[in-house]
Parts: structure tokens; C-alpha cells; sequence
């Protein structure tokens, strides 16, 4: 593995705690994001992990026929080794180990691409609100667009602080369980910071922290590739629901279960 090539001021991190998101500089070289692109490109144009529920669309009942509004990829680097040898995996490791503590490892990779003039929105959500009740968090994803990222194109959106909060109560989109995508119920949006960057920087926030991309309204697809860190969870003592988790029934879901239950059958 290389060495990383980041590593954060004090008052980068400072920021990170106070603010609940963080923009950095210089993650990955120029080279390398062009490389990124052409994989990034033909993981969703083979619509790689579809069979196994990987790859559906974020935004949409995820029909077969219909052209995905905000195509997703879970674990691209599973379909593409590559991926786990870029220069930005190991600075997004040494970035968590500043940010989070010596504990933090990755917990995994997903891609969110959206069409050029057809990508969806990406509600304003929380990322705790997606996972398991039964455990707190100390987590962050770190976004990193594969291309400049504007607010035409989508790039995110920030609720500064609001990762102090508790999880606020989310929805289906359109409130409609067979879409995969969470949008918050309610949230106060007055103080938002949009953070466009160049191309080889990213963004990080904390799992609580509200979050939105606005739609792609360029010509020009708007890739992200994006990196999860956390320390172990702790099992809560205070147990609480995410009802909108439990109404899912998502196309992808039943695709995953397929594929789960192929592989038992097996001789
Ligand atoms: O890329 C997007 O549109 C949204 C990304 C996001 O919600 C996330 O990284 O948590």
C-alpha cells in the first residue's frame, strides 16, 4: 500500500467536529481520477451487480424498463480490485484515523451517478437513518466526485451542525417502499452551505449530518464515488425504531434474496 499523501491541520479537524462535514484538498491525482472514470463508466454500463441487488436506482421503483433516474452501485470495488489500489483509498484510511481515531477502518465503497440532464435529486437525508437501530455510530463518508462537481451538476450540500442532532424521522422517497432512497420528513434548511469542488478533491460528513445533491442539470454525467469509515459500533442501550426501514420492499431487496438463495441451493 502507498503512503498517504494528506494529512490534516488542526483546524481541519476542528472543523469536521464543529461543523459535522469537512471539504479536503488534493485526495487523489488528477491520473488517477481519469482512470476512476473509465472504470466508474463500465461498472454501469455492464450494470455490474444488478442480479445481486447492487446496483438499482436510488430514486426509482427500479424497473427493469425504465432508465434509472439515480443509478447506484453498492461495493463497486468488489466488481473492480482496481479501485482498492488508488492513491485516494489510502488518504481517505489516513483521513479517518485523524478525524475519527486509530480504530477507524473502511467500511466499505458505493457509487452514485447521475445522468447528465436526468439525474434525479438526492433528498436531504441523514446516513444513520439507512442503518441498523440497535448501535451508535462513529462514521463518515467521504465523497469524492470523479469530475468537477458544481451545483448544476449536483455536487453536495450541507445542514452545518446538524449532526448534533438526534435522527430525525425519514420517509421513502415519494413515500413509496419500493424506492431504495430516504428523504428526512422535516428539517430546518436555513443555514445550507453547498461545497462545489474541482476534481480530485472531496467532501466528508458524519453520519448524522444532513446532506442533499441538487439534480444533474448539465450535459455531462456527475459521478461520485464514495468511501465509508467508522469505528466499531456500540450496541445502544436505549433501543429506538426506524419504522421507514421496516416498510421497505424494495425490487432490489427481493433481487439480493434471490441471489442469496441461489448460491444455498447449490449442490
Ligand atoms: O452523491 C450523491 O448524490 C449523494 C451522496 C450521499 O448521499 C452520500 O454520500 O451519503
Amino acid at each position: 500500500m502507498s503512503e498517504p499523501t494528506v494529512f490534516l491541520t488542526n483546524e481541519q479537524v476542528e472543523f469536521y467536529h464543529r461543523e459535522g462535514y469537512l471539504v479536503i484538498d488534493n485526495v487523489a491525482p488528477l491520473q488517477e481520477i481519469a482512470r476512476m472514470r473509465e472504470i466508474y463508466d463500465d461498472l454501469f454500463a455492464n450494470r455490474v451487480g444488478r442480479q445481486e441487488g447492487n446496483q438499482f436506482d436510488l430514486a426509482g421503483t427500479d424497473d427493469d424498463d425504465e432508465e434509472a433516474s439515480l443509478p447506484q452501485i453498492l461495493g463497486p470495488s468488489r466488481y473492480a480490485p482496481e479501485l482498492k489500489q488508488a492513491q485516494c483509498v489510502t488518504n481517505a484510511l489516513a483521513i479517518a484515523k485523524q478525524l475519527l481515531g486509530a480504530e477507524a477502518a473502511s467500511t466499505g465503497d458505493h457509487a452514485i451517478l447521475k445522468p447528465p440532464f436526468h439525474g434525479a435529486s438526492t433528498p436531504w437525508h441523514q446516513d444513520e437513518a439507512y442503518w441498523s437501530p440497535d448501535w451508535d455510530y462513529n462514521s463518515f463518508s467521504l465523497w469524492l466526485p470523479l469530475q468537477d462537481a458544481t451545483v448544476e451538476n449536483g455536487c453536495l450540500q450541507f445542514v452545518p451542525r446538524s449532526h448534533k442532532l438526534d435522527v430525525l424521522p425519514h420517509h421513502s422517497i415519494n413515500n413509496d417502499p419500493r424506492i431504495h432512497g430516504l428523504e428526512v420528513d422535516d428539517a430546518d434548511l436555513t443555514t445550507v452551505v453547498a461545497c462545489p469542488i474541482r476534481a480530485g478533491s472531496c467532501t466528508v460528513h458524519h453520519n448524522r449530518t444532513l446532506h442533499y445533491a441538487g439534480p444533474n442539470n448539465s450535459p455531462t454525467p456527475r459521478r461520485a464515488y464514495i468511501m465509508g469509515f467508522s469505528c466499531p459500533g456500540v450496541r445502544r442501550t436505549i433501543p429506538r425504531t426506524f419504522p421507514w426501514n421496516e416498510a421497505k420492499q424494495t425490487p432490489r431487496q427481493e433481487r439480493a434474496a434471490r441471489a442469496v438463495a441461489s448460491v444455498e441451493s447449490l449442490p
